[in-house]
């Protein structure tokens, strides 16, 4: 069953203008060919407990997969809460230091990407030269209601810092044992972070691809720049969700600007929506061409990403520079980033005691030993200094 989103629709092609009805079509259209694909279920394994090469084979031919339930409903409520908890403590406005109680508000003496604002229903990312100019394309930039505020919040980064539900979800046994099928028992972290798509404001993040340091490398592949998850709090839909061009993962660095130019429009024809409920998680590797549009809709989308890396590509190499200032990644910095994995899985331990913690190789001789409490949060601070950002 997934959300009945007739009435988002309509709100969504009414900001569109002329475009109104080839908006409508898009969606819906979009949404059918979404539906109709094999790619989502239950997280499945075989009998040694690997994850079922038929989710693994699915994955590597569309670039991405729903794991449907991956988090349970206390999982999610816990997540909700601590949304809500962070968001009474956002700051009054972009750029205030302080949030509505007269508190010092959530991130803003960190030195580490934490808070990130757009105006409403705008693009902020696209046709500019930041993130190394990867989002091509502007998309359209629908007019908000006119009590919009100037700024709505539109990204949180190094969430782990600010929310013990989402370093507990950090922590999940059988999505972490599916970043060891992708990537090796030796998995590598990446960066973690909030996509926040609220009704009528959240802003777009145009067509890219992620991934800045290995197109050009003799050992590409199409992995090589690792995935995502993306842990869904209220669902997503073709109006608040991201969109796909499934299969663009091994076709190496597209060039979006004539793909939109083919297209006569933003509407990439073989673009589908991926549509979850509360609680799927997807996988999406980096370089599929992603993006997601305004949310003209009546839902509101918060996405919990995360994401991990083969080790072979951090190893020794020199970061890209978006998501922590650019370093070079040796053996001792990759171990200090991978602490906050060990933390997750002992954090989750404490919460889910009947679960069967997911063992991480890279720290097999002392993760036993590692007791969750929730002073530790605060040794997180700014720990997304150090994201593994390629
Ligand atoms: O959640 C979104 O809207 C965009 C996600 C995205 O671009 C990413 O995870 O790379």
């Amino acid at each position: 069953m997934i959300q009945d989103i007739t009435q988002s629709i309509e709100a969504c092609a009414a900001y569109y203008g002329d475009d109104a009805d080839a908006v409508k079509k898009y969606l819906l259209e979009g949404q059918e060919r979404a539906l109709a694909l094999p790619n989502r279920g239950p997280l499945r394994f075989d009998n040694n407990g690997d994850i079922h090469p038929d989710i693994l084979a699915t994955y590597a031919t569309y670039g991405f997969y729903i794991f449907e339930n991956a988090l349970s409903q206390d999982e999610v409520a816990d997540l909700e809460a601590d949304l809500d908890a962070m968001r009474d403590n956002f700051p009054t406005e972009m750029g205030a230091t302080h949030d509505a109680k007269g508190r010092p508000a959530l991130g803003a003496d960190n030195k580490g990407l934490a808070l990130q604002w757009a105006k409403p229903l705008s693009d902020p990312l696209g046709g500019t030269q930041i993130a190394n100019g990867r989002h091509q394309v502007k998309l359209f930039e629908p007019q908000a209601k006119g009590d919009a505020p100037q700024a709505a919040p539109f990204y949180l980064g190094g969430s782990l810092q600010f929310s013990v539900a989402c370093l507990r979800t950090y922590g999940h046994p059988g999505l972490l044992k599916m970043a060891e099928a992708i990537n090796g028992s030796d998995f590598a972290p990446f960066h973690e972070g909030l996509f926040i798509k609220d009704a009528g404001l959240g802003a777009a993040v145009s067509w890219h691809q992620d991934g800045d340091t290995h197109w050009d490398s003799p050992d590409f592949d199409e992995d090589i720049h690792g995935f995502n998850f993306m842990g869904q709090i209220y669902g997503s839909t073709a109006v608040n969700g991201v969109w796909v061009v499934p299969g663009s993962h091994k076709q190496g660095r597209l060039d979006i600007v004539k793909l939109v130019a083919e297209a006569g429009s933003e509407r990439l024809p073989d673009a589908i929506p991926i549509i979850c409920n509360p609680g799927d998680v997807v996988i999406n590797n980096r370089q599929l061409v992603h993006g997601s549009f305004a949310n003209t809709g009546l839902e509101t989308r918060v996405t919990v990403n995360f994401g991990f890396h083969r080790r072979s590509s951090v190893l020794n190499v020199r970061g890209a520079g978006i998501h922590a200032e650019a370093a070079t990644f040796d053996e001792a910095f990759i171990e200090e980033r991978s602490r906050v994995i060990g933390l997750a899985i002992a954090a989750r331990k404490q919460r889910f005691p009947d679960e069967t913690p997911y063992q991480y190789a890279p720290i097999a001789d002392i993760q036993d030993s590692i007791e969750w409490d929730p002073s530790m949060q605060a040794s997180l601070k700014d720990y997304n200094l150090m994201d593994l950002s390629i």
